[in-house]
Protein backbone atom coordinates (compact mmCIF):
# COMPACT_ATOMS: atom_id res chain seq x y z
CA UNK A 1 0.00 0.00 0.00
CA UNK A 2 1.34 3.56 -0.96
CA UNK A 3 0.60 6.00 1.18
CA UNK A 4 1.87 9.89 0.64
CA UNK A 5 1.56 13.35 2.42
CA UNK A 6 2.66 14.69 5.30
CA UNK A 7 3.83 12.92 8.20
CA UNK A 8 1.90 14.67 10.73
CA UNK A 9 -1.11 13.22 9.53
CA UNK A 10 -0.28 9.74 10.10
CA UNK A 11 -2.70 7.15 10.52
CA UNK A 12 -2.92 5.37 13.94
CA UNK A 13 -2.90 1.62 13.29
CA UNK A 14 1.11 1.88 13.15
CA UNK A 15 1.44 2.39 16.77
CA UNK A 16 -0.57 -1.18 17.12
CA UNK A 17 2.39 -2.59 14.78
CA UNK A 18 4.64 -1.07 16.81
CA UNK A 19 3.30 -2.87 19.94
CA UNK A 20 3.55 -6.11 18.70
CA UNK A 21 6.79 -6.17 17.21
CA UNK A 22 8.30 -4.42 20.24
CA UNK A 23 7.24 -7.61 22.01
CA UNK A 24 9.22 -9.86 19.44
CA UNK A 25 12.04 -7.94 18.55
CA UNK A 26 12.85 -5.85 22.03
CA UNK A 27 16.67 -7.15 21.55
CA UNK A 28 16.62 -6.10 17.99
CA UNK A 29 15.06 -2.53 19.07
CA UNK A 30 17.98 -1.45 21.18
CA UNK A 31 20.14 -1.30 18.12
CA UNK A 32 19.29 1.96 17.41
CA UNK A 33 16.80 3.33 19.88
CA UNK A 34 16.23 5.10 23.07
CA UNK A 35 13.97 2.54 24.43
CA UNK A 36 16.44 0.33 26.05
CA UNK A 37 18.57 3.40 27.14
CA UNK A 38 16.15 5.91 28.07
CA UNK A 39 15.32 6.81 31.68
CA UNK A 40 11.44 6.73 32.47
CA UNK A 41 10.59 10.03 32.89
CA UNK A 42 13.30 11.69 31.16
CA UNK A 43 11.18 13.07 28.87
CA UNK A 44 8.33 14.34 30.96
CA UNK A 45 9.10 18.34 30.38
CA UNK A 46 10.69 18.43 26.91
CA UNK A 47 9.87 18.49 23.43
CA UNK A 48 7.20 21.44 24.28
CA UNK A 49 9.66 24.01 23.37
CA UNK A 50 8.86 25.90 20.09
CA UNK A 51 11.81 25.53 17.26
CA UNK A 52 14.45 27.92 18.22
CA UNK A 53 15.22 30.21 15.27
CA UNK A 54 18.02 28.83 13.33
CA UNK A 55 21.42 30.33 14.20
CA UNK A 56 23.03 28.25 10.85
CA UNK A 57 23.48 29.75 7.93
CA UNK A 58 21.20 28.62 4.72
CA UNK A 59 23.23 25.88 3.38
CA UNK A 60 21.59 25.47 -0.19
CA UNK A 61 24.40 25.43 -3.02
CA UNK A 62 24.76 28.45 -4.92
CA UNK A 63 22.23 28.63 -8.59
CA UNK A 64 20.43 25.47 -6.72
CA UNK A 65 17.58 23.47 -8.13
CA UNK A 66 14.89 26.21 -7.39
CA UNK A 67 15.20 29.07 -9.63
CA UNK A 68 18.69 28.19 -12.06
CA UNK A 69 16.49 26.02 -14.04
CA UNK A 70 18.86 23.48 -14.39
CA UNK A 71 16.91 21.03 -12.77
CA UNK A 72 13.27 21.11 -11.57
CA UNK A 73 13.24 20.15 -7.97
CA UNK A 74 12.31 16.86 -7.05
CA UNK A 75 7.97 17.01 -6.14
CA UNK A 76 8.23 14.62 -2.73
CA UNK A 77 4.32 14.50 -3.11
CA UNK A 78 4.15 13.30 -6.70
CA UNK A 79 6.44 9.62 -6.05
CA UNK A 80 4.87 6.73 -6.34
CA UNK A 81 7.36 4.51 -4.32
CA UNK A 82 7.27 0.41 -4.06
CA UNK A 83 9.58 -2.08 -2.78
CA UNK A 84 11.31 -4.70 -5.16
CA UNK A 85 12.30 -7.80 -3.17
CA UNK A 86 16.13 -8.48 -3.99
CA UNK A 87 16.70 -11.59 -1.86
CA UNK A 88 16.16 -13.12 1.47
CA UNK A 89 17.70 -15.86 3.45
CA UNK A 90 19.57 -12.85 5.03
CA UNK A 91 20.90 -13.17 8.69
CA UNK A 92 20.16 -10.03 10.58
CA UNK A 93 21.19 -7.70 7.54
CA UNK A 94 22.04 -3.98 8.87
CA UNK A 95 24.13 -2.59 5.76
CA UNK A 96 24.47 -2.89 2.57
CA UNK A 97 27.30 -1.01 -0.17
CA UNK A 98 29.00 -1.51 -2.83
CA UNK A 99 33.20 -2.00 -4.21
CA UNK A 100 33.38 0.41 -6.28
CA UNK A 101 34.70 -2.24 -8.53
CA UNK A 102 32.27 -2.44 -11.53
CA UNK A 103 31.51 -5.86 -10.65
CA UNK A 104 27.77 -4.76 -10.11
CA UNK A 105 28.18 -6.64 -6.79
CA UNK A 106 26.24 -6.14 -3.51
CA UNK A 107 28.24 -6.63 -0.38
CA UNK A 108 25.08 -7.28 3.11
CA UNK A 109 26.65 -6.42 6.36
CA UNK A 110 25.31 -9.21 8.78
CA UNK A 111 25.19 -8.46 12.38
CA UNK A 112 26.48 -12.11 13.64
CA UNK A 113 29.87 -11.08 11.70
CA UNK A 114 29.32 -11.73 8.06
CA UNK A 115 29.46 -10.07 4.82
CA UNK A 116 27.40 -11.82 1.80
CA UNK A 117 27.36 -10.70 -1.76
CA UNK A 118 24.34 -10.22 -4.16
CA UNK A 119 25.61 -10.90 -7.72
CA UNK A 120 23.12 -10.00 -10.06
CA UNK A 121 20.45 -10.43 -7.86
CA UNK A 122 21.31 -14.17 -6.16
CA UNK A 123 22.84 -14.01 -2.67
CA UNK A 124 26.02 -16.28 -2.93
CA UNK A 125 25.56 -18.89 -0.02
CA UNK A 126 28.66 -18.67 1.62
CA UNK A 127 29.92 -15.57 3.80
CA UNK A 128 32.56 -13.26 1.68
CA UNK A 129 34.03 -12.05 5.60
CA UNK A 130 33.85 -13.63 8.25
CA UNK A 131 34.47 -11.89 11.68
CA UNK A 132 32.13 -14.04 13.80
CA UNK A 133 34.85 -15.20 15.79
CA UNK A 134 36.16 -11.54 16.36
CA UNK A 135 32.35 -10.39 17.61
CA UNK A 136 29.48 -10.74 19.81
CA UNK A 137 26.13 -9.98 18.69
CA UNK A 138 23.40 -8.89 20.26
CA UNK A 139 21.20 -6.03 21.29
CA UNK A 140 23.33 -2.90 19.28
CA UNK A 141 26.33 -4.83 19.39
CA UNK A 142 28.03 -7.07 16.23
CA UNK A 143 29.10 -6.06 13.01
CA UNK A 144 27.86 -2.56 12.04
CA UNK A 145 29.95 -1.13 9.25
CA UNK A 146 31.43 -1.58 6.01
CA UNK A 147 33.08 0.54 3.22
CA UNK A 148 35.77 0.33 0.81
CA UNK A 149 38.58 2.20 -0.10
CA UNK A 150 37.70 4.57 -3.54
CA UNK A 151 40.92 2.53 -5.01
CA UNK A 152 39.47 -1.00 -3.97
CA UNK A 153 39.69 -2.42 -7.23
CA UNK A 154 43.14 -1.83 -7.85
CA UNK A 155 44.26 -1.81 -4.07
CA UNK A 156 41.88 -4.43 -2.42
CA UNK A 157 41.55 -2.63 1.04
CA UNK A 158 38.59 -2.32 3.07
CA UNK A 159 37.33 -1.60 6.45
CA UNK A 160 35.09 -2.62 9.25
CA UNK A 161 33.40 -1.59 12.04
CA UNK A 162 32.19 -3.99 14.92
CA UNK A 163 32.17 -4.46 18.46
CA UNK A 164 34.71 -6.66 20.07
CA UNK A 165 34.17 -9.66 22.42
CA UNK A 166 34.57 -7.18 25.16
CA UNK A 167 32.22 -4.79 23.52
CA UNK A 168 34.30 -2.12 22.31
CA UNK A 169 34.75 -0.33 19.50
CA UNK A 170 36.88 -1.56 16.85
CA UNK A 171 37.76 -0.04 13.24
CA UNK A 172 39.95 -2.42 11.19
CA UNK A 173 40.85 -2.59 7.87
CA UNK A 174 40.75 -5.71 5.78
CA UNK A 175 42.44 -6.32 2.09
CA UNK A 176 41.58 -8.47 -0.51
CA UNK A 177 44.13 -11.95 -0.27
CA UNK A 178 44.81 -14.66 -2.64
CA UNK A 179 41.84 -16.42 -1.64
CA UNK A 180 38.19 -15.33 -1.71
CA UNK A 181 37.98 -14.04 1.82
CA UNK A 182 39.71 -10.55 2.46
CA UNK A 183 42.16 -11.33 5.13
CA UNK A 184 43.27 -9.37 8.06
CA UNK A 185 45.74 -6.55 7.65
CA UNK A 186 45.69 -4.08 11.40
CA UNK A 187 43.22 -2.17 13.52
CA UNK A 188 43.06 0.84 12.80
CA UNK A 189 40.89 2.16 16.06
CA UNK A 190 39.55 0.65 19.41
CA UNK A 191 37.38 2.69 21.54
CA UNK A 192 36.15 1.48 25.06
CA UNK A 193 32.62 1.49 25.19
CA UNK A 194 31.06 2.42 28.80
CA UNK A 195 27.70 0.77 28.00
CA UNK A 196 26.68 -1.85 25.74
CA UNK A 197 24.01 0.33 23.26
CA UNK A 198 24.77 3.75 20.99
CA UNK A 199 27.88 2.19 18.93
CA UNK A 200 27.19 3.90 16.02
CA UNK A 201 28.94 1.97 13.70
CA UNK A 202 28.90 3.54 10.24
CA UNK A 203 32.09 3.79 8.14
CA UNK A 204 31.90 5.73 4.56
CA UNK A 205 34.69 7.39 2.48
CA UNK A 206 34.37 11.01 1.77
CA UNK A 207 34.14 13.25 -1.46
CA UNK A 208 37.69 14.05 0.04
CA UNK A 209 39.01 10.30 0.16
CA UNK A 210 39.09 10.39 3.92
CA UNK A 211 37.10 7.79 6.37
CA UNK A 212 34.26 8.77 8.46
CA UNK A 213 33.56 7.01 11.08
CA UNK A 214 30.39 7.52 13.01
CA UNK A 215 30.45 6.59 17.07
CA UNK A 216 27.42 7.13 19.48
CA UNK A 217 27.64 8.56 22.65
CA UNK A 218 29.12 5.47 24.51
CA UNK A 219 25.65 4.69 25.69
CA UNK A 220 23.14 4.55 28.93
CA UNK A 221 20.43 7.26 28.70
CA UNK A 222 20.64 10.79 28.57
CA UNK A 223 24.29 10.82 27.67
CA UNK A 224 25.67 10.39 31.33
CA UNK A 225 28.88 10.57 30.47
CA UNK A 226 28.24 13.82 28.15
CA UNK A 227 30.61 12.46 25.73
CA UNK A 228 28.62 14.24 23.03
CA UNK A 229 29.82 17.82 24.03
CA UNK A 230 33.15 16.37 25.02
CA UNK A 231 36.20 17.04 22.83
CA UNK A 232 38.51 14.71 24.57
CA UNK A 233 36.48 11.74 23.77
CA UNK A 234 35.78 9.99 20.53
CA UNK A 235 32.08 8.93 21.77
CA UNK A 236 29.39 10.90 20.08
CA UNK A 237 30.92 12.34 17.08
CA UNK A 238 32.16 11.69 13.40
CA UNK A 239 35.82 11.13 13.01
CA UNK A 240 37.39 12.00 9.94
CA UNK A 241 40.59 9.64 9.52
CA UNK A 242 43.28 9.45 6.72
CA UNK A 243 43.72 6.02 5.87
CA UNK A 244 46.88 6.16 3.35
CA UNK A 245 48.81 7.72 5.65
CA UNK A 246 50.38 6.95 9.35
CA UNK A 247 51.42 9.39 12.25
CA UNK A 248 53.79 9.43 15.13
CA UNK A 249 52.90 6.11 16.79
CA UNK A 250 49.57 6.13 14.68
CA UNK A 251 48.08 3.74 11.48
CA UNK A 252 46.53 6.38 10.50
CA UNK A 253 46.85 9.75 9.56
CA UNK A 254 45.20 12.81 10.68
CA UNK A 255 44.00 15.16 7.71
CA UNK A 256 44.95 18.79 7.83
CA UNK A 257 42.08 20.57 8.23
CA UNK A 258 40.29 18.32 11.03
CA UNK A 259 39.31 21.15 13.21
CA UNK A 260 40.25 19.92 16.40
CA UNK A 261 43.60 18.91 15.48
CA UNK A 262 46.50 20.41 17.19
CA UNK A 263 44.37 21.19 20.32
CA UNK A 264 45.63 19.87 23.43
CA UNK A 265 42.29 19.24 25.43
CA UNK A 266 41.01 17.93 21.75
CA UNK A 267 41.14 14.46 19.77
CA UNK A 268 42.13 15.54 16.62
CA UNK A 269 40.16 12.72 14.93
CA UNK A 270 37.24 14.84 15.55
CA UNK A 271 35.21 16.06 12.32
CA UNK A 272 31.76 16.73 13.58
CA UNK A 273 30.55 16.35 17.70
CA UNK A 274 26.89 16.57 19.26
CA UNK A 275 25.93 13.05 17.83
CA UNK A 276 23.95 10.78 19.87
CA UNK A 277 23.58 7.53 18.25
CA UNK A 278 24.39 8.27 14.54
CA UNK A 279 22.44 5.09 12.77
CA UNK A 280 23.63 5.58 9.05
CA UNK A 281 25.30 8.59 7.76
CA UNK A 282 25.77 9.33 3.75
CA UNK A 283 27.98 11.56 1.20
CA UNK A 284 25.91 13.44 -1.75
CA UNK A 285 27.83 15.62 -3.60
CA UNK A 286 29.14 18.60 -1.75
CA UNK A 287 26.69 17.40 1.27
CA UNK A 288 26.81 15.71 4.22
CA UNK A 289 23.64 13.78 5.33
CA UNK A 290 23.52 12.09 9.37
CA UNK A 291 20.48 10.39 11.13
CA UNK A 292 21.28 10.78 14.78
CA UNK A 293 18.38 8.75 16.45
CA UNK A 294 16.79 10.73 19.22
CA UNK A 295 16.28 10.08 22.93
CA UNK A 296 12.25 10.23 24.00
CA UNK A 297 10.88 12.30 21.83
CA UNK A 298 12.24 13.55 18.28
CA UNK A 299 14.71 11.53 15.61
CA UNK A 300 16.52 14.03 13.50
CA UNK A 301 17.99 14.31 9.68
CA UNK A 302 20.92 16.79 9.65
CA UNK A 303 22.58 17.97 6.13
CA UNK A 304 25.85 19.78 6.13
CA UNK A 305 28.19 21.07 3.32
CA UNK A 306 30.76 18.35 3.31
CA UNK A 307 33.90 20.67 3.63
CA UNK A 308 32.63 21.97 6.78
CA UNK A 309 34.30 20.40 9.96
CA UNK A 310 33.75 21.36 13.81
CA UNK A 311 29.88 21.21 13.43
CA UNK A 312 28.22 20.85 16.85
CA UNK A 313 24.82 19.01 16.60
CA UNK A 314 23.55 19.44 19.55
CA UNK A 315 23.48 16.63 21.80
CA UNK A 316 22.81 16.39 24.62
CA UNK A 317 21.97 19.66 25.02
CA UNK A 318 19.17 19.33 22.33
CA UNK A 319 17.38 16.62 21.71
CA UNK A 320 16.83 17.74 17.95
CA UNK A 321 15.62 21.42 18.01
CA UNK A 322 14.49 21.08 21.56
CA UNK A 323 15.94 21.19 25.03
CA UNK A 324 17.82 18.18 26.72
CA UNK A 325 19.66 18.89 29.28
CA UNK A 326 19.10 21.02 30.91
CA UNK A 327 15.77 20.74 29.86
CA UNK A 328 14.67 24.27 29.87
CA UNK A 329 17.21 26.89 28.99
CA UNK A 330 20.13 24.61 27.53
CA UNK A 331 22.82 26.05 25.32
CA UNK A 332 21.13 26.54 21.68
CA UNK A 333 24.21 28.88 20.51
CA UNK A 334 26.64 27.47 17.42
CA UNK A 335 24.26 23.99 17.72
CA UNK A 336 23.24 22.96 14.51
CA UNK A 337 19.47 22.56 14.32
CA UNK A 338 18.02 19.38 12.25
CA UNK A 339 16.93 19.57 8.43
CA UNK A 340 14.31 17.48 9.22
CA UNK A 341 12.62 15.77 12.91
CA UNK A 342 10.01 13.64 13.06
CA UNK A 343 8.33 12.58 16.83
CA UNK A 344 8.04 9.50 18.56
CA UNK A 345 4.10 9.57 17.55
CA UNK A 346 5.51 8.27 14.06
CA UNK A 347 8.61 6.00 14.80
CA UNK A 348 11.26 5.59 17.69
CA UNK A 349 14.28 5.28 15.99
CA UNK A 350 15.70 7.02 12.90
CA UNK A 351 18.12 4.81 9.82
CA UNK A 352 19.36 7.42 7.86
CA UNK A 353 19.63 7.07 3.75
CA UNK A 354 20.75 8.37 0.37
CA UNK A 355 19.99 10.78 -1.89
CA UNK A 356 18.68 9.11 -4.88
CA UNK A 357 20.92 9.85 -7.77
CA UNK A 358 20.02 6.53 -9.86
CA UNK A 359 18.98 6.72 -13.19
CA UNK A 360 16.25 4.16 -13.42
CA UNK A 361 13.49 6.11 -11.55
CA UNK A 362 14.07 9.75 -12.33
CA UNK A 363 10.74 10.82 -10.15
CA UNK A 364 13.19 9.47 -7.19
CA UNK A 365 15.84 12.19 -8.30
CA UNK A 366 17.19 14.50 -5.54
CA UNK A 367 15.26 12.86 -2.86
CA UNK A 368 16.82 11.84 0.52
CA UNK A 369 15.16 9.01 1.53
CA UNK A 370 15.08 7.60 4.73
CA UNK A 371 13.04 5.40 7.08
CA UNK A 372 12.56 4.80 10.32
CA UNK A 373 13.72 1.57 12.12
CA UNK A 374 10.15 0.84 14.23
CA UNK A 375 7.43 2.09 12.31
CA UNK A 376 8.08 1.29 8.76
CA UNK A 377 7.49 4.11 7.85
CA UNK A 378 9.98 5.80 4.80
CA UNK A 379 9.98 9.38 4.22
CA UNK A 380 12.17 12.16 1.67
CA UNK A 381 12.77 15.47 2.02
CA UNK A 382 14.19 17.23 -1.03
CA UNK A 383 18.00 16.93 -0.72
CA UNK A 384 19.07 20.03 -2.66
CA UNK A 385 15.79 22.08 -0.35
CA UNK A 386 15.37 24.35 2.09
CA UNK A 387 17.61 24.16 5.82
CA UNK A 388 14.37 23.24 8.04
CA UNK A 389 11.58 20.66 6.33
CA UNK A 390 8.64 18.23 7.17
CA UNK A 391 9.38 14.69 6.34
CA UNK A 392 7.37 13.79 3.43
CA UNK A 393 6.00 10.54 3.86
CA UNK A 394 6.68 7.95 0.89
CA UNK A 395 5.54 4.76 1.93
CA UNK A 396 3.87 2.67 4.93
CA UNK A 397 5.45 -0.63 5.54
CA UNK A 398 5.57 -3.64 7.61
CA UNK A 399 9.34 -3.66 7.28
CA UNK A 400 11.98 -3.45 10.25
CA UNK A 401 14.41 -1.21 8.54
CA UNK A 402 17.93 -1.86 9.47
CA UNK A 403 19.95 0.85 6.66
CA UNK A 404 19.61 1.23 3.35
CA UNK A 405 22.61 1.62 0.77
CA UNK A 406 23.19 2.21 -2.80
CA UNK A 407 24.56 0.10 -5.66
CA UNK A 408 27.44 1.17 -8.13
CA UNK A 409 24.46 2.96 -10.40
CA UNK A 410 22.89 4.60 -7.38
CA UNK A 411 19.99 2.81 -7.17
CA UNK A 412 18.75 2.46 -3.83
CA UNK A 413 18.23 -0.46 -1.34
CA UNK A 414 17.15 -0.81 2.16
CA UNK A 415 17.45 -4.01 4.50
CA UNK A 416 14.77 -5.41 6.91
CA UNK A 417 17.04 -6.79 9.90
CA UNK A 418 14.19 -9.21 10.88
CA UNK A 419 12.76 -11.00 7.29
CA UNK A 420 16.21 -11.17 6.64
CA UNK A 421 15.31 -9.18 3.20
CA UNK A 422 17.49 -7.19 1.21
CA UNK A 423 14.57 -4.60 -1.06
CA UNK A 424 15.10 -2.34 -3.84
CA UNK A 425 13.67 1.28 -3.47
CA UNK A 426 11.45 1.78 -6.95
CA UNK A 427 9.01 4.44 -8.28
CA UNK A 428 6.10 2.96 -10.24
CA1 LIG B 1 28.25 1.64 23.66
CA1 LIG C 1 23.90 13.94 29.99
CA1 LIG D 1 21.05 17.07 16.93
Amino acid sequence: MTVRGNYSIRPQPQTMRGRRWLALWLPLLCLLAAACSGAPGDGASKGSESRARSAVEDDRPDGGSDGSGQRAPVDLDAIDVALRPVVDGLEAPLGVTHAGDGSGRLFVVEQGGTVRIVRDGRLEPDPWLDLRDETAPGGEQGLLGLAFHPGYERNGRLFVNYTDLQGDTVVAEYRRGEGAAPAPERVLLTIDQPFANHNGGGLAFGPDGFLYIATGDGGGGGDPEDNGQALDTLLGKLLRIDVNASGSGSSYGIPSGNPFSGRAEARPEIWAYGLRNPWRFSFDRDKLWIADVGQEDREEIDRAPARRGGINYGWDDMEGAACYEPAVGCRREGRRLPLAEYSHDEGCSVTGGYVYRGRRYPDLGGAYVFGDYCSGTLWAVVAEGPPQQSPVELLDTDHLVSSFGVDEEGELYLTDIAAGRLLQVTAK
